[in-house]
């Protein structure tokens, strides 16, 4: 190797290759173009804050060694952004966005590593979409606001994702797969749906202070999962589905202008309502094996089931 590159001149690859050795925090490069604020990391961990000022000015500042277009930081003129298309590639990186406003979409994507992305007071006028890749992500967001949807996929890799004080014009979805996924959505509206659906593995789930417009459907498939609902509305259905193993789940002041559907499948699984209301069809099933249910005033407005549940107290 020393050799070769004694006797070859030096190509482009070698030089960032060499870059990359003496700049463990590596290089961001970042440009703006049709209104599109388009930002590429490199394999190194890249950490770096997007700020928006009330002007419009983009400032982006590299922390821990990271540089932005080989600097510390940089400044652009970020009026009338439309879209983002922001990817930090490889390694454990952050990302922390402040107040950044694009009159069409977001897209964030971390590929590979353990990854942070911290979103506060970011607005899309249509989409917000944050791939995390494999690795375990964290992902929090903290008044944002969507014209349509936000969209969160973990994928492998256990994951912490938390959606505070948002508001969402369409569809909240949040997926994670087969390892521990921590999700935690408090006092945020969807005009539409709320998706979430952890995967495999054991998995906590904490809803708090919701307003759904049309269905949440809530799925955490195989393991030991905890499901957490409290002050949530919705004008459709809302369902649950734990999956096997012994799952708890507990429901609050839940109400549903439609059908509420809770199946606790597979499992010694316990199920808490207490002041639960579905305006007609309201189902609990507890699956196979011994299954708890306690009631604390659940009601169906036409029908109430309560089935396969070995003690109701
Ligand atoms: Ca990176
Ligand atoms: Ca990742
Ligand atoms: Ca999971």
């Amino acid at each position: 190797m020393i050799r070769r590159t004694q006797s070859i001149p030096t190509t482009p690859a070698q030089v960032q290759l060499l870059e990359q050795r003496t700049m463990p925090a590596g290089n961001v490069t970042v440009s703006i173009s049709s209104e599109v604020l388009s930002m590429r990391g490199d394999e190194a961990d890249n950490s770096v804050v997007i700020n928006q000022l009330a002007n419009g000015t983009i400032e982006i500042k590299g922390l821990s060694g990271t540089r932005i277009n080989g600097k510390t930081s940089i400044k652009l003129n970020g009026a009338g952004l439309k879209s983002t298309d922001l990817r930090l590639f490889g390694g454990n990186d952050k990302l922390d966005i402040r107040n950044l406003k694009a009159s069409v979409d977001h897209n964030i994507e971390m590929d590979q590593g353990n990854d942070q992305v911290l979103l506060t007071g970011v607005s899309a006028g249509v989409n917000l979409t944050v791939k995390t890749d494999a690795g375990n992500d964290t992902v929090t967001a903290k008044n944002v606001r969507t014209g349509s949807d936000f969209n969160i996929e973990t994928e492998e890799g256990t994951s912490n994702v938390s959606v505070k004080g948002s508001t969402v014009g369409g569809s909240l979805t949040i997926l994670g797969k087969d390892a521990r996924d921590q999700v935690t959505v408090d006092t945020t509206r969807a005009d539409k749906d709320l998706k979430i659906n952890t995967g495999k593995g054991d998995d906590v789930v904490n809803l708090k202070t919701l307003e759904i417009g049309l269905t949440a459907t809530i799925t955490t498939d195989e393991g030991r999962d905890s499901i957490l609902v409290s002050r949530v509305t919705t004008d459709e259905d809302f369902n649950v589905e734990a999956g096997k193993d012994d799952d708890r789940i507990q429901l609050v002041n839940l109400t549903s202008k439609k059908n509420i559907k809770v199946v606790a499948d597979g499992g010694r699984d316990t199920v808490i309502g207490t002041k639960v209301r579905a305006q007609y069809d309201l189902e609990f099933l507890g699956g196979d094996e011994f299954d708890t249910l306690d009631d604390n005033g659940i009601v169906g407005g036409q029908k109430r089931d309560l089935k396969e549940f070995e003690r109701i107290t």
